[in-house]
């Protein structure tokens, strides 16, 4: 059963002038692989005439019909399946009941849901809600793509498939399956949606839309996951000029939600690269800062705007811009770590930047302490395998700062051996190396969607670009810079070490990166 765009029936949605069967029609006709007849406010008699209609729409498009909760409807109209809510029907009951070859769906939100679905043997599980949604009142809490993605994961070695519920339309749906992917690389079967088709004046376009998204992220992922894209130093330097370049001559504005203490030296740094600086934080004016080609950094050092960083952040997404995210002192408070759940549920960061200790504890790692933003210790005994697993799990590049950075895509693993001990004696390196990566991601953006490259292949990736070479052009341009900038005889401390270092991102040249570069592919 293909389950890839699984639409749950709601015809107290449907928008005026629209006739329940009509609108079902249309979304057949738009692509609806699997249809669940969900009635909680009819009669029995209106719920079996409902499905009878129904089932005949679906036999002419060929699509499974699955009946929510009432199998006596389910085995009146011989429907491929049943659907059965944590409070209805018990599937080892139903099972009684059924005849075999009628499949079982169940509703599962929490591990214990699942592991008693794998017991019972279901056919497939809908995890819900990944998102708030008022088409049904929630009686369990909000589990958002990781939620999604851990649960996922128990699914491992089974048959049963699963679909994501629950606020998913347009805007949400390539986030959902970005990062509904478990640390095994377990990915859902399906979208299961409500309201994005059933109260839709236009119901075809909007369930091809849905469709559209899906089996286009569907085959990047496939693509993804059987091409592994092998790197060697000289491809990486290269790649990093060729970014500094397209800074150079595009000029990407850098939109960045950072802590008072480094805004301004955070936006000379931008200036210096070559790029342009916003450092806008109202709400307002996230939606149209997102339409102007760049990327975006949130850096928590000071949590004063969460709204405004949920709201760039996702319509980062929804723009396919980079996203950066620097976790600052991730560890040091409660807040700041439910702070950043909230945030990596909401949207999906391209890199994720921190220091050990913030990369432990984002990781519930104990492995490395924090004290209040600073990392305590030598760090991680393993930290190449440490920094791939994180990527992996949270589907994107990491970067570990401090006297050898490490930068992973979940496979790669590149080690970087510049910069000068003089970095940490002034305040907010770390969070300029977050600027950094972000203007150089912007440069891997602009580069992949420039006239002339093929936006089909980009079109089903939540990013475009390569967002390694992003990560590593921003560490090495920052800490090269440094060196030269140590270097210098004004220099006699970290009061002058600033400026310089501002000056030396200024004139840094292709051939400076290339020659000083400090690159191991792992
Ligand atoms: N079940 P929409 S959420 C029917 O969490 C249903 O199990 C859910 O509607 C669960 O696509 C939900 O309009 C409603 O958000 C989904
Ligand atoms: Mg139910």
């Amino acid at each position: 059963m293909d389950l890839s765009l699984y639409f749950v029936t709601g015809r107290e949605l449907l928008p005026p002038g629209k006739e329940y069967l009509e609108s079902l029609e249309e979304a057949l006709q738009g692509g609806v692989t699997a249809v669940q007849i969900r009635e909680k406010n009819s009669d029995t008699l209106e719920f079996l005439q409902i499905a009878r209609q129904s089932k005949i729409l679906c036999m002419k498009y060929n699509v499974p019909l699955i009946i929510n909760d009432r199998i006596d409807i389910a085995l009146a109209i011989q429907a491929n399946g049943v659907h059965l809510g944590q409070t209805d029907m018990p599937v080892h009951v139903a099972k009684t009941l059924l005849p075999t070859g009628m499949v079982i769906g169940v509703s599962c939100n929490n591990m214990d849901h699942v592991r008693k679905a794998i017991e019972d043997g279901v056919d497939y599980i809908g995890i819900g809600a990944v998102w708030g949604t008022t088409t049904k009142e929630l009686t369990n809490p909000i589990i958002g793509v990781r939620g999604v993605g851990s649960l996922l994961q128990a699914l491992d070695g089974t048959f049963i498939k699963a679909v994501a519920i629950g606020g998913i339309n347009s805007s949400t749906v390539l986030r959902t399956l970005h990062g509904s992917v478990s640390p095994s690389g377990h990915r859902l079967d399906g979208i299961a949606v409500v309201s994005q088709i059933a109260a839709s004046a236009t119901p075809r376009s909007a369930a091809q839309r849905l469709k559209d998204s899906f089996e286009a992220w569907v085959h990047g992922f496939d693509v993804q996951n059987q091409t592994v894209q092998v790197y060697d130093v000289e491809t990486i330097k290269n790649g990093v000029v060729e970014l500094l370049q397209v800074i150079r001559d595009k000029n990407p504005l850098i939109h960045q939600i950072t802590n008072v203490v480094v805004t301004n030296q955070s936006a000379n740094a931008t200036l210096a690269l070559g790029a342009s600086p916003i450092m806008a934080t109202a709400s307002e004016e996230m939606h149209d800062l997102s339409r102007i080609p760049g990327a975006l950094l949130i850096n928590f050092g000071t949590i004063t705007d969460k709204d405004s960083m949920i709201l760039a952040g996702k319509y980062a997404n929804e723009a396919q811009k980079p996203l950066v995210f620097d976790p600052v002192g991730v560890g040091a408070t409660q807040f700041r770590k439910t702070t950043a759940s909230e945030l990596l549920n909401t949207w999906q960061a391209s890199v994720i930047k921190g220091n050990p200790g913030e990369m432990a504890a984002l990781a519930n790692s104990k492995e490395v302490q924090a004290k209040g933003v600073d990392s305590v210790g030598s760090g991680f005994a393993d930290p190449a395998s440490f920094i791939r697993e994180l990527a992996k799990k949270e589907r994107c590049v990491a970067v570990m700062t401090g006297p050898t950075d490490w930068v992973s895509d979940g496979t790669t693993v590149v080690k970087l051996d510049n910069g000068r001990k003089i970095l940490g004696d002034i305040t907010g390196s770390g969070c300029l190396v977050g600027t950094c990566v972000a203007t150089f991601c912007a440069g891997a953006s602009l580069l992949a969607t420039a006239p002339g490259t093929n936006p089909g292949t980009e079109s089903e990736k939540l990013v475009r670009g390569n967002m390694l070479i992003g990560a590593i052009g921003g560490v090495l341009a920052l800490t090269v810079a440094a060196e030269c900038a140590a270097e210098r005889s004004d220099v006699h401390g970290s009061g002058t070490f600033l400026p310089a270092l501002i000056d030396e991102l200024y004139k840094l040249k292709p051939e400076t990166l290339l020659s000083r570069a400090k690159v191991h592919v792992l």
